[in-house]
């Protein structure tokens, strides 16, 4: 009898767990590579890698992040707008800077590489010093594959040393990976 109500627990535990349980956090969205302290995960695999693989990024240890782990950071919302866009736009997401804290970073620039390769960096100290949100959503809809998802580094004009007004080429759309390194 006891072992049927065990047998019957673990059945019931089994369903209530579903097969879905490792899908309810989410991919992977982010993953920090380079000069970072802490660490969750292992060596560039170039099967299970292979967008990294394909951009030539390969690392010995990285941190990666899905969406649930970043909504847990601090999170930042702020409006920007540049010139050339349709109107400003508000953004949410953990900021860079929080992002960079949580890995530990080491170094002194951040290259933020997104799905089509492009891939600005910044000096870690400017990143700390201004507002860089690394936003998941826009106007509460969470960015999509395909549009500016899964993440976007968005800052206002005027966020690193030399950026004009009208100069919104850092704000990396598609972004999935940032490595830092010591500039060299
Ligand atoms: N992933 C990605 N982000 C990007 C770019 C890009 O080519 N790929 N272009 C940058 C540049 S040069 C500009 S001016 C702005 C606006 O470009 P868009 O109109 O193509 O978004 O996005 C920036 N972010
Ligand atoms: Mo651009």
């Amino acid at each position: 009898m006891q072992r049927i109500a065990l047998a019957l627990t673990l059945a019931v535990l089994t369903l209530l767990r579903g097969p879905d349980m490792a899908l309810a956090n989410g991919p992977v969205v982010v993953t920090v590579t380079g000069q970072i302290a802490t660490t969750n995960r292992g060596a560039f695999d170039p099967f299970n890698d292979s967008l990294f693989g394909a951009l030539d990024e390969k690392f010995e240890r990285a941190f990666a992040f899905t969406l649930q782990d970043l909504a847990a950071l601090p999170q930042k919302t702020v409006e920007v707008g540049y010139p050339n866009w349709p109107g400003p736009v508000t953004v949410s997401g953990p900021t860079l800077a929080a992002v960079l804290q949580a890995v530990g970073a080491e170094g002194s620039e951040v290259l933020v590489q997104a799905i089509d390769g492009y891939a600005p960096s910044f000096k870690i100290s400017e990143v700390e010093a201004g507002t860089f949100v690394l936003a998941t959503s826009m106007a509460g809809v969470p960015l999509s594959i395909g549009g500016r998802g899964p993440t976007w580094l968005v800052f206002p004009a005027g966020s690193y040393e030399g950026q004009t007004a009208e100069d919104d080429s850092g704000l990396a759309w598609a972004v999935f990976h940032l490595k830092v390194t010591s500039g060299e």
